[in-house]
């Protein structure tokens, strides 16, 4: 399969439907415009692409599930805006460009990823995009997102790496870290898909292992990136984490065994859909996308 073309295809329905959902209604201009700002900054949209693939490869057959895939996108750009804040990263550029508050002042970023996450749950729990979707799934996915964007998940993470910060490096904690920054919402995105395509739990436990492992390799890669990446390919220059002094895969393990880990990491996920026809594909594809990005 042309995996860049799938990928591309699923990026425009998302940004399609994004489109039109903050059209409809206007909101303090300001507002508005900041929340935008940030969503249509270039993001690979990648969760949103990867709960598409995961309800296709589960036998989901209809679009249905795109509002629901696009409020992953919500949050995770939420995310961004708060992590680049001066209170957490402190960063001047995401992806090439000004950061929200560095365009919008902090107050302003602050809502806007307030908003921003607030209206996902709002588009997660709004059952008028649902005709073949069961409600009772989609309350049993909202759950899992929920979970995985809070403090036991992607908050937990991000308040870990903050605590974290000029301590004793530590593999247990780096481990932590990632598991809940990164991965959470990246696994949760795929069972976001293959709850909604009504699927039974040997297949929910397939595509979480599936989830768990792309989405540890993710941050590995990652990490790898921030020390070998093109600063053009990448919007920020290479060696920020080194700067900082960051625990990541590479200084707690090297360069050489953190490529392992990652390919490891992706090349079990890959196994634990070993069962699912060839409508997996796009899911396996997207594992092998990952290992190999460049940005
Ligand atoms: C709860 C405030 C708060 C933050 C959560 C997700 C997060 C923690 C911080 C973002 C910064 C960061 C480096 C997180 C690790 C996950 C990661 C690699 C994010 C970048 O995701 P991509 O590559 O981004 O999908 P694009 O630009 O493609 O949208």
């Amino acid at each position: 399969m042309d995996i860049k073309k799938y990928l591309n295809d699923k990026k425009e329905a998302v940004d399609s439907f994004l489109h039109k959902y903050y059209k409809e209604q206007r909101r303090p201009t300001l507002l508005q415009e900041a929340m935008l700002y940030c969503l249509f900054a270039g993001g690979k949209r990648i969760r949103p692409v990867l709960a598409i693939a995961s309800y296709g490869a589960c036998g989901g057959k209809s679009d249905e599930i795109i509002p629901y895939a696009s409020a992953l996108e919500m949050i995770h750009t939420y995310s961004l805006i708060h992590d680049d804040l001066p209170a957490m990263d402190n960063d001047d550029l995401r992806r090439g460009k000004p950061t929200s508050h560095k365009v919008y002042g902090e107050a302003v970023a602050i809502l806007a990823g307030d908003a921003l996450l607030t209206d996902a749950f709002s588009l997660l729990s709004d059952t008028t995009f649902c005709h073949t979707i069961k409600e009772t799934d989609l309350m049993k996915a909202l759950h899992e997102i929920s979970i995985a964007s809070g403090s036991l998940g992607m908050v937990a993470g991000q308040a870990q790496d903050i605590l974290s910060e000029n301590s004793i490096p530590d593999k247990k904690i780096l481990q932590f870290i990632h598991i809940h920054k990164t991965r959470a919402l990246i696994c949760a995105s795929v069972k976001l898909g293959c709850i909604l395509a009504g699927s039974k739990p040997d297949k929910l436990e397939a595509i979480s292992s599936y989830g768990s492992g792309i989405g540890l390799a993710f941050q590995v890669v990652d990490d790898i990136l921030n020390i070998e990446g093109d600063a053009k390919e990448m919007g920020k220059a290479a060696g920020s984490d080194a700067k900082i002094n960051k625990m990541t895969y590479p200084s707690l393990y090297g360069v050489e065994k953190s490529r392992q880990i990652s390919k490891n990491l992706i090349s079990d996920a890959i196994n634990s859909i070993a069962s699912f026809s060839s409508e997996a594909d796009s899911l396996r594809e997207i594992a092998l996308y990952l290992l190999n990005r460049r940005n």
